[in-house]
């Protein structure tokens, strides 16, 4: 063993001592990142192909939100929302106009900004549509994943996420994911909400049938019932529109955003709604974080959307996704049985033959590539959207290594 491979292994073997082992990280240990790529403790290079899972859309380290998060740290960081800062306002004016939504709820996290919108849903349920105390009841999918909180790891279906963390909160009802007509059948007097991901992330990067989220909008629509799409991971840029919904051409009530509105910098969330609901919703008191819509995360998120914006990184996903999605399947790799996604929200589904997703995941961190597995069987390749033709052809030479 050399000395740098101590080095990683070291760190390795700290962090499995003093940290709780809820996660079984890829074995690199990562000291900087630029744009697509990191360097490890060895000097290594890879190419990032996970962007901590869409919250580096704009890569690592980006200049312009960097020196946006240096000025505002000379300045002021926090307020509370106690007072007023001057940060918070221009930069929801921002997102809300960029987004085409009357106003935002910002927060930190992405599970606080389900819970948000959540709340949102319950409150509205019964101060305008008249649904009796406490007997709303929100539909959400089979496979879905919206975060860790008790509220929503009780919805979950997933047993790795739930068990053992109950008693859960009542009032969820799940279907299955991609069925508009189940939808509809489980809408009851009491259904205030449809919380769906456009896109399932954690499920294996499952798309929908085309035109799903279209029935769904009409079928809440018709059903006086809220719909809310979770952007969390596909907004943003990756799935190249802005966000995944308008693949369909709707507006759904509620979206929640986090990830990449923070840049990569800081942990930034929120929510977007009209007026007629989150006027409804909200009054002083009733909801809020210490944390949320602080000068500093407002900066970084403004800067975050500036980067988004004037860089192209829409389209650019859309391209650089449809490029590597032809690279992927153009392997015909007798390992994969299938190559899905939409812009650069991809995964590669392997054949049973191939065994388990791990060994291959380990297999790329040695060429140089990090992705992440996902289940057993899907490995997901959801790079920086600023990656370039070049750089994928740098990481295919090194996928095909792996997978030919
Ligand atoms: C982890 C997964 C991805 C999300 C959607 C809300 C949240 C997430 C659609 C909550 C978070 C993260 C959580 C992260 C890994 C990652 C993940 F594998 F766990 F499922 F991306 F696919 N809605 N997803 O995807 O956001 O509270 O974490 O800010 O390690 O748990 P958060």
């Amino acid at each position: 063993m050399n000395k740098m491979e101590q080095n990683t292994q070291t760190y390795i073997d700290q962090v499995d001592r003093v940290s709780a082992h809820n996660y079984h990280p890829i074995p690199v240990v990562i000291k900087e990142g630029k744009g697509v790529w990191v360097t490890d403790v060895e000097d290594k290079k890879y190419i990032d192909m996970l962007s901590a899972y869409s919250a580096l859309n704009q890569g690592h380290n980006h200049p312009k939100i960097l020196s946006a998060l240096k000025t505002q740290l000379d300045k002021l960081t926090l307020t509370s929302r106690a007072f007023h800062n001057n940060q918070m306002g221009p930069f929801l004016e921002k997102l809300t106009t960029t987004a085409g939504f009357d106003k935002a709820l910002p927060m930190n996290t992405g599970a606080e900004a389900v819970e948000t919108a959540i709340k949102t849903a319950r409150r509205w349920g019964y101060e305008v549509k008249g649904v009796a105390a406490d007997q709303a009841e929100i539909i959400v999918c089979q496979d879905n994943f919206h975060g860790r909180t008790t509220t929503i790891c009780g919805f979950s279906t997933d047993p790795l996420c739930q068990t053992g963390f109950g008693p859960f909160a009542p009032g969820f009802k799940v279907i299955p994911f991609g069925d508009a007509g189940a939808l509809e059948s489980a809408i009851t007097p009491n259904t205030v909400a449809f919380l769906v991901e456009p896109i399932q992330g954690e499920a294996g990067v499952i798309v929908p049938p085309e035109g799903y989220l279209k029935a769904c909008r009409e079928i809440t629509q018709k059903n006086n019932v809220l719909l809310i799409t979770d952007e969390i991971q596909t907004g943003l840029g990756r799935t190249g529109k802005l966000f995944c919904y308008q693949h369909d051409n709707i507006k759904p009530d509620i979206v929640t955003i986090g990830k990449a509105l923070g840049g990569g910098f800081y942990p930034v969330s929120g929510i977007l709604a009209d007026n007629a609901l989150m006027d409804a919703a909200f009054k002083p008191g009733n909801h809020g974080s210490t944390f949320g819509g602080n000068p500093l995360g407002s900066a970084v998120a403004s800067a975050a959307l500036d980067v988004i914006l004037e860089e192209n990184l829409v389209d650019r996903s859309n391209e650089m996704g449809t490029y590597f999605m032809e690279q992927l399947r153009a392997m015909n790799s007798p390992l994969i049985q299938v190559v899905r996604g939409k812009g650069l929200l991809i995964a590669i589904d392997l054949t049973e033959a191939a065994g388990k997703a791990r060994q291959y995941t380990e297999a790329l961190m040695k060429a140089g590539v990090l992705a992440k597995e996902t289940h057993e069987t899907i490995i997901r390749f959801a790079p920086p959207l600023v990656i370039t033709k070049e750089e994928i052809d740098w990481a295919m030479d090194k996928i095909r290594t792996v997978f030919l």
